[in-house]
C-alpha cells in the first residue's frame, strides 16, 4: 500500500517519514515500482533513505570543521575493510528499531534487506579492519578524522572450496553500485609517475627541481560519511579511484592514436583495480608501489588543498594534521610530503623536515621479516626518480646524526641506512617511517617490547623517546551491539547502556555472574547464536552441526605462524581416541574453521586442504556418532564474523609466541563470551591478564622460550619419536588416511614439520592436547563455563578500540574532541 504522509522534514526518523523515503527512493533512484522491483532494489532504496539521514549531521560536520579548523587526524592506509555499512549506521545513528519497524510495515525483512549488501572487502586482515574499527572510534569520539585509502574495483578474493581447495573469485563488490559513496570529481588531483627530475633557477637565482613524469593519473575521490555513535560528528572515508587524466587522452587523440589513447586509459586505471591479497608477505610489484604512492600523493595533496582553503600556509600544516601511517604502505609519504614542501611550496630543507617530522606517526602491525616492505632501487628509481633523491638526502642527514652519537659504529651506519647496500640495493621502508615520525608504536605490549629488542633495535637505540605501545581494540558498536543484538538487550537491562562508549563499564556485570537466572539468561543467548551459526554453516557447507555441541572456532587469515594446523593434530588426536577406544567418552565438539590464503601461499592453501581432509574423514565416520565435526566455513568475511564470535564457545588464538603482533579476532570473541585457549602472545597476554588466569586457558612456550629452543638447535623429529600419541597422529596424515591412501599431498606438510617446524606446532603439541583435554572437562560443567564466559565478556572493557583512539589523541597525535551542533537542513542548504 502506498504511505499516505507527506512531511517537510525530507529526513524525518519517524516510520512513517522512512517509510515515505522508502517508496521515495524505490521510484525516484532505483527506476522501479513494487510490482517489478526486487530485493536488490528495496536494498538500495532503503539504502539512500539511511544515507540521506547521515547527511545532515555529515554536512553540519564539514560546516564546523571547515569554519573553525580544529587540529584533524588523517588515518592513511591501503586498506579499510569496513565490512557492511547499512547495519552499522542504523545502530550509530540510533534508528535500528524505527528502520526495521518501517521495512515491516511495507512488508518486508530488515535482515534479509541487510544481507542483500555486497560487503566492501577492502583489506585482507587484521590491519585493514583495525583502520575501520578506528575511524568508528575517531568519530564517535567526535575527533575530526579522515580515513585516506584506495576504492579498489575488486576488493579481496572471494573464497569458494571445491573439492577441499581454496578457489579465488574476483570480487566484484560494485556490481550493483555502491549507494554509501558520493563521487566528488571536482577534488580529482593529479599524480605523476616515472620520468626524470631537472634542476632550474627561479627569478631569484635560486636552484630548485622539477619532476618531468612519463605519464599522470588522475586521483578522484570517493567520500562515504562515517557517522559516530549517537553524535553529530561524522568524518569522512576518502578513498581515490585512478583515472586516466584528459590531458593525455587528448594529446594521444589529437596524434590520431584513438585506440592508444583508449589504451593507456585502462592502464591509468588499473592502478587501482585490485587489491593485492597478501596478509604479511610483500609482493615486490611495481604495480603495488604504485598504488601506494598513488593514494599517498592524492591524500596529502588533499590535505594542502584543505588547509589552503581554511586560510592557513603550509607552515602551520603539522599544527592542523596528524597524519598516522598504517604499517609502511603509505610510508612514502614522508618523502611526498617533502617534496610537496620543497619542490611545489619552495620552502627550505630543515623548514620542510621540521614539519614533516612533527606530522607522522607510524604503527607497526607485524615482527614477520618477510612483511618488511623494502623496494628494489632500480625500480623505486623508475617510478619515483625525485623521491629517491629526497630519501638520499634524508639519508645522508640521518646517517650523520648516527655518526656524531655512535662515532666509529661503521656497522650501525649499515644497519640503519634507508638503503639497504648488503646485495642487490633496496629501499627500506620501515627505515624511512621510522626516520620520518616522531612516533613509533607497535600494537600490544608484548610486540612493542619485541620492536624495541629486535626488528627495530638500532631505532631504539638511536631515539628510545619515539617508541610506544598502543594496544589494538575492536567497536564494540559493530561487533557487540550489531553483531549480537541479544546479548546487547541483555546486559542494557542489566547494567544501562554506558557501556556501548565506555566499555569497561561492562565490569559491573561481574556480581551477575554468581547470579544463576542470570547465568540461565546468558547460557540462552548463546544457545540461540549457535543456532543462527548452524543455520550459517548448513547453508555454506552443507554440514548438520548441533549447538548442542562444543563451538570450538579459528577464524583468521591462513597461515603456519598462526598453527591452523597444531588445531589438525589436536582433531586428529581425538579422532583417534575414539577410534582406538582409548576414551569412553569425549565431549561433542563442532570445529569452526575459516579464513584465506594468499593465493601464491602453497603451504597455507595445503592447509586448507588438510581441514578439509579431515572433516570428510571425520565427518563421515560412524563410529565417531557425530562426537566430532570439522567445517571449513568459505569466505570468512565481516559478515560472517559478525556471526561466528557470538556464537563462539572457545576462541582458538594458538600462535607461536613471539609472532601474532597483538590479534584483534581474540577481543571479539572475550567481548561476545567465549573463552580463549592461547599462547602467551600478542593481546592474548592483556587478554588474560584482564580476565584473569582463572579464566582462560593457556598453553605453549613463552617467546623467550621460543627464542632459547631455536638457539639451542631444535629438533622436532626427536619429539615425534618419544610422543606416541603425537606420532600416531602425524602417521595418520603421513600414511594418506585422510587422502584416499595418496602419500604426495600432505608430505610438504609432514616432512615440514618432521625437518624444520619453524613454528614450533611440535614443541608445543602435548601443552596444547593437554590445555584441551581442561578444556573439555570444564565445559562439562555448564554453570562454571557460564561463570567464565560472563566474566570473560564483563573484563573485557579494555579491549575497545575507543580507549585505544584515546591514547593515540592524547599522547601521539595531541587531538581533541570537538562537539558538533545539528544544523537544520534549512540553514544548511540555504
Ligand atoms: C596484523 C597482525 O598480524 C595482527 O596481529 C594485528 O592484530 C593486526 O595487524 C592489527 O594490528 N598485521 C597485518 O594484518 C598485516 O601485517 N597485514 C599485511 C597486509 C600487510
Amino acid at each position: 500500500p502506498p504511505p499516505v504522509i507527506f512531511e517537510d522534514d525530507r529526513t524525518s526518523v519517524t516510520t512513517e517519514g522512512l517509510k515515505r523515503a522508502f517508496y521515495d527512493h524505490l521510484f525516484y533512484t532505483q527506476g522501479k515500482f513494487p510490482e517489478i522491483a526486487g530485493l536488490g532494489d528495496y536494498y538500495q532504496a532503503l539504502a539512500h533513505a539511511v544515507r540521506d539521514r547521515t547527511l545532515q549531521r555529515w554536512i553540519s560536520s564539514v560546516a564546523d570543521h571547515t569554519a573553525t579548523a580544529p587540529k584533524t587526524v588523517a588515518y592513511l592506509s591501503a586498506e579499510f575493510l569496513m565490512g557492511p555499512h547499512m547495519g552499522n549506521n542504523l545502530i550509530n545513528l540510533g534508528i535500528y528499531d524505527t528502520v526495521k519497524k518501517a521495512v515491516q510495515e511495507i512488508g518486508l525483512d530488515l535482515n534479509e534487506l541487510l544481507r542483500q549488501e555486497e560487503e566492501p572487502g577492502l583489506g585482507n586482515g587484521g590491519l585493514g579492519r583495525l583502520a575501520a574499527c578506528f575511524i568508528d572510534s575517531l568519530a564517535t569520539a567526535e575527533i575530526p578524522a579522515f580515513g585516506y585509502g584506495i576504492r579498489y574495483e575488486y576488493g579481496i578474493f572471494y573464497q569458494t572450496i571445491m573439492d577441499g581447495w581454496q578457489v579465488e573469485n574476483t570480487d566484484k563488490w560494485l556490481r550493483h553500485g555502491n549507494p554509501w559513496e558520493i563521487q566528488r570529481a571536482e577534488w580529482a588531483v593529479e599524480v605523476k609517475l616515472g620520468g626524470h627530475t631537472e634542476q632550474y633557477q627561479d627569478d631569484l637565482g635560486r636552484l630548485h627541481v622539477r619532476w618531468a613524469p612519463e605519464k599522470t593519473v588522475a586521483g578522484v575521490p570517493f567520500d562515504s560519511p562515517i557517522v559516530g555513535y549517537k553524535v553529530t560528528t561524522t568524518n569522512t572515508l576518502r578513498l581515490w579511484r585512478a583515472e586516466a587524466t584528459e590531458a593525455f587522452d587528448f594529446s594521444q587523440f589529437n596524434r590520431g592514436d584513438y585506440l592508444g589513447a583508449v589504451d593507456k586509459k585502462v592502464t591509468s586505471e588499473n592502478l587501482t583495480k585490485a587489491l593485492y591479497p597478501n596478509d604479511e608477505t610483500v609482493q615486490g610489484k611495481e604495480l603495488r608501489l604504485e598504488q601506494q604512492y598513488f593514494f599517498v600523493s592524492c591524500s596529502l595533496q588533499d590535505m594542502l588543498r584543505i588547509h589552503k582553503a581554511r586560510g592557513m600556509e603550509p607552515d602551520t600544516f603539522d599544527q592542523k594534521f596528524a597524519i598516522q601511517l598504517n604499517d609502511t604502505h603509505p610510508a612514502i609519504a614522508v618523502a611526498e610530503l617533502m617534496r610537496l614542501l620543497i619542490d611545489d611550496n619552495m620552502m627550505p630543507w630543515d623548514q620542510a623536515w621540521g614539519i614533516t617530522t612533527r606530522t607522522f606517526s607510524y604503527t607497526n602491525h607485524t615482527l614477520l621479516p618477510e612483511a618488511l616492505e623494502r623496494w628494489p632501487l632500480d625500480l623505486f628509481k623508475r617510478i619515483l626518480p625525485r623521491h629517491l633523491e629526497i630519501i638520499y638526502e634524508i639519508n645522508a642527514r640521518f646517517l650523520n646524526d648516527v655518526r656524531i652519537k655512535f662515532l666509529g659504529d661503521d656497522s650501525r651506519l649499515a644497519r640503519l641506512s634507508l638503503i639497504d647496500e648488503s646485495g642487490e640495493r633496496y629501499v627500506r621502508m620501515a627505515h624511512l617511517a621510522c626516520v620520518g615520525s616522531h612516533t613509533i608504536n607497535g600494537v600490544a605490549e608484548l610486540h612493542s617490547e619485541l620492536l624495541k629488542q629486535d626488528v627495530l633495535k638500532d631505532f631504539y637505540e638511536m631515539w628510545p623517546e619515539k617508541f610506544t605501545n598502543v594496544t589494538n581494540g575492536v567497536t564494540p558498536r559493530r561487533w557487540m551491539v550489531l553483531s549480537n543484538p541479544r546479548l546487547t538487550k541483555l546486559v542494557s537491562e542489566t547494567i544501562g547502556e554506558g557501556w556501548i562508549t565506555d566499555l569497561p563499564q561492562l565490569s559491573k556485570l561481574e556480581p551477575h555472574a554468581e547470579d544463576s537466572a542470570f547465568r540461565d539468561s546468558w547460557r540462552a543467548i548463546k544457545r540461540a547464536n549457535k543456532v543462527d551459526l548452524a543455520a550459517l554453516i548448513l547453508r555454506r557447507t552443507g554440514v548438520a552441526v548441533s549447538p548442542d555441541s562444543m563451538f570450538d572456532v579459528l577464524v583468521k587469515r591462513i597461515h603456519e605462524y598462526k598453527r591452523q594446523h597444531l588445531a589438525v593434530l589436536h582433531i586428529i588426536t581425538l579422532y583417534h581416541r575414539l577410534k582406538s577406544g582409548r576414551s569412553a567418552y569425549t565431549l561433542p565438539r563442532t570445529f569452526i574453521f575459516g579464513g584465506k590464503a594468499a593465493p601464491g601461499y602453497t603451504m597455507a592453501k595445503l592447509m586448507i586442504k588438510l581441514i578439509n581432509a579431515v572433516g570428510d574423514v571425520v565427518n563421515n565416520d560412524r563410529d565417531v556418532h557425530d562426537l566430532l565435526k570439522v567445517v571449513f566455513l568459505p569466505n570468512f568475511n565481516v559478515t560472517y564474523g559478525q556471526c561466528v564470535y557470538p556464537g563462539a564457545d572457545l576462541s582458538e588464538q594458538i600462535s607461536l609466541a613471539g609472532k601474532e603482533a597483538s590479534g584483534t579476532g581474540n577481543m571479539k570473541f572475550a567481548m561476545n563470551g567465549a573463552l580463549t585457549i592461547g599462547t602467551m602472545d600478542g593481546a592474548n597476554i592483556e587478554i588474560r591478564d584482564q580476565v584473569k588466569a582463572e579464566n582462560f586457558f593457556l598453553f605453549g612456550h613463552t617467546a623467550s622460550e621460543v627464542h632459547d629452543i631455536k638457539a639451542s638447535g631444535y629438533r622436532p623429529r626427536d619429539i615425534y619419536e618419544v610422543n606416541a600419541e603425537l606420532r600416531a597422529v602425524v602417521d595418520l596424515i603421513q600414511t594418506g588416511f585422510f587422502s584416499r591412501g595418496d602419500t604426495d599431498v600432505f608430505k610438504p606438510i609432514v616432512d615440514n614439520l618432521l625437518d624444520h617446524d619453524p613454528y614450533l606446532l611440535l614443541a608445543d603439541y602435548q601443552s596444547y592436547i593437554d590445555c584441551q583435554d581442561v578444556v573439555s572437562d570444564t565445559y562439562r560443567e555448564a554453570d562454571t563455563w557460564a561463570r567464565m564466559s560472563i566474566l570473560n565478556s564483563a573484563r573485557s572493557g579494555k579491549f575497545s578500540s575507543d580507549r585505544s583512539i584515546a591514547e593515540y589523541a592524547k599522547n601521539i597525535w595531541k587531538v581533541e574532541a570537538v562537539p558538533i551542533t545539528l544544523k537544520p537542513e534549512k540553514e544548511l542548504y540555504m
